[in-house]
């Protein structure tokens, strides 16, 4: 398809990687740019298909290359505002995402999924439902699969979930998703979009080539997605978590009960109650409706959605669920990284919580992550560098239950010491690992294996 064309692909990232193997395999030449002179190009040529042809062009970009160039193909670090991008339009000649790349040469249907927050699992969890009704299914995207990577795999009748970020949908073109989904916008990554105007019209984007046969699921309880239904060609169907809405993805609550109901054309679909789900806590409320949603105009039966949606364990170390000792549960949250994150975590909570913090020291505050403690914790059991100041913190907002640990095994033994029945025990340090482990894949992995061996 592109053969004979001249490509250049700026970034040598995963994207970037993957852009040039799916044209490596499609018989398309292609130079790499990258604007890391030290680049260890034997690494990029080492990921490639072999017997590929790939040369570099690195370090500071000169606007003349784009002379010598057809096409270039953007990994999403890289502004379409930067000069290597300017170059290519002053000279009108097409520049396309990584992800535009993949689309003109996969088959199949597209769920593509945006939002500030929530679409990884959001995009999980479609990718789960999909794999347990359709042979032929992927998940891709911002999650850490580039699409370009599994492009050519794909046939007609598969369906694709994929996390599209913003910066993603900056250089879309012809992309149209069969369904796709704006969770919610909050303000992020302004420095790049300049504005929430243009961050928010850069989401609502997705849809751009979608029409009115088409439907884009859109969060009703936000009010910048609820305001995009007048904005966008495709079909809006909301989804929302405290409306009862006439028609949509709705949290139904009944008796006490609160049920995800599909309600289309007067009729109402329930799907599974909160309770049958693994997934803590409001804002996964929301990511469940959608993912729901989703599946359905995507052409899921109910009874899979629901399966699967019971089934489904949370994204690894997000508030992931790992097992049930002695009556007490136990939750990987050690994406937790940040303070913003372990106050999602706690919130998540809803049995009395023995809660594990501290590690290295990237001089957060702790007070607004106290607070958000709201009565649930127990017992907080500290370590890592920042042990000292998280539990200085603690004390002057009045909390004083704390435990210091001078390992991470030692964490644990004392979070399974102060937990009882009935109690719940989170990793959702607020910190980042360095300095215990090599990163928090590597602390989540390990508090699993412990957890394992407690039941031993
Ligand atoms: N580079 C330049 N010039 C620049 C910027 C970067 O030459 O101005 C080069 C770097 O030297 C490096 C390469 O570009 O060699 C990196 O490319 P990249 O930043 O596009 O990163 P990738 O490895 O290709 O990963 C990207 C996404 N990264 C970003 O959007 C920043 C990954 O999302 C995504 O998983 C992956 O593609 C596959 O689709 C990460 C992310 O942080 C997780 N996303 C943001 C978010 O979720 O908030 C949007």
């Amino acid at each position: 398809m592109l053969k004979n064309k001249k490509i250049l692909i700026a970034g040598a990232g995963i994207s970037g990687i993957g852009a040039a193997g799916l044209l490596g395999n499609a018989g398309c030449d292609a130079v790499i740019y990258d604007g890391n002179p030290d680049l260890d190009k034997e690494a990029v040529r080492n990921r490639l298909p072999a017997r590929m042809e790939i040369s570099f062009e690195l370090g500071e970009f000169r606007p003349e290359l784009a002379d010598d160039y057809d096409l270039l193909i953007l990994s999403p670090g890289i502004s379409v505002n930067a000069p290597i991008a300017a170059a290519f339009k002053e000279r009108n000649k097409p520049v396309w995402g990584e992800i535009e790349l993949a689309y003109v040469f996969s088959k199949g249907r597209i769920a593509a999924i945006t939002g500030t927050n929530g679409k990884t699992t959001t995009t999980a969890l479609v990718g789960e439902i999909f794999k347990s009704y359709y042979p032929s299914a992927f998940v891709v995207g911002n999650i850490g699969i580039p699409f370009t990577s599994v492009a050519l795999d794909t046939e007609p009748e598969s369906v694709i979930a994929a996390e599209i970020s913003s910066f993603q949908l900056e250089t879309t073109v012809d992309f149209h998703p069969a369904v796709s989904a704006v969770l919610n916008v909050t303000p992020d990554h302004l420095d790049r979009h300049g504005s929430m105007e243009v961050y928010a019209d850069t989401k609502l984007s997705i849809a751009k080539n979608q029409t009115r046969d088409e439907v884009i699921l859109l969060n009703y309880d936000d009010p910048i997605t609820r305001a995009m239904a007048e904005r966008t060609p495709a079909r809006a169907v909301m989804f929302s978590r405290k409306e009862d809405l006439a028609e949509g993805i709705l949290l139904k609550n009944t008796d006490g009960k609160q049920t995800f109901t599909i309600k289309e054309k007067g009729r109402e679909h329930p799907v599974c109650t909160t309770e049958e789900i693994r997934l803590l806590g409001s804002h996964n409320h929301e990511n469940v409706l959608a993912a729901i949603g989703i599946a359905w105009y995507m052409g899921v039966p109910i009874g899979c959605i629901r399966n699967a949606v019971m089934d489904f364990k949370a994204v690894e170390h997000r508030i992931e669920y790992v097992d049930t000792v002695d009556g007490v549960d136990y939750y990987n949250d050690s994406k937790g990284t940040n303070p913003d994150a372990a106050i999602k975590g706690i919130q998540a909570m809803v049995k009395p919580t023995v809660l594990l913090g501290g590690g290295y020291d990237k001089k957060s505050t702790y007070d607004e992550w106290i607070e958000a403690f709201d009565g649930k914790v127990k017992s907080l059991i500290l370590m890592g560098a920042t042990a000292k100041a998280i539990g200085e913190t603690a004390m002057a907002h009045g909390f004083n239950n704390i435990i210091y640990a001078g390992s991470f095994e030692e964490a644990m033994e004392e979070a399974r010491k102060a937990a009882s029945p009935g109690d719940a025990v989170l990793l959702s340090p607020a910190c980042a690992s360095w300095g215990m482990f090599k990163n928090y894949e590597v602390r989540g992995q390990r508090f699993k294996e412990i957890v394992g061996s407690f039941k031993e």
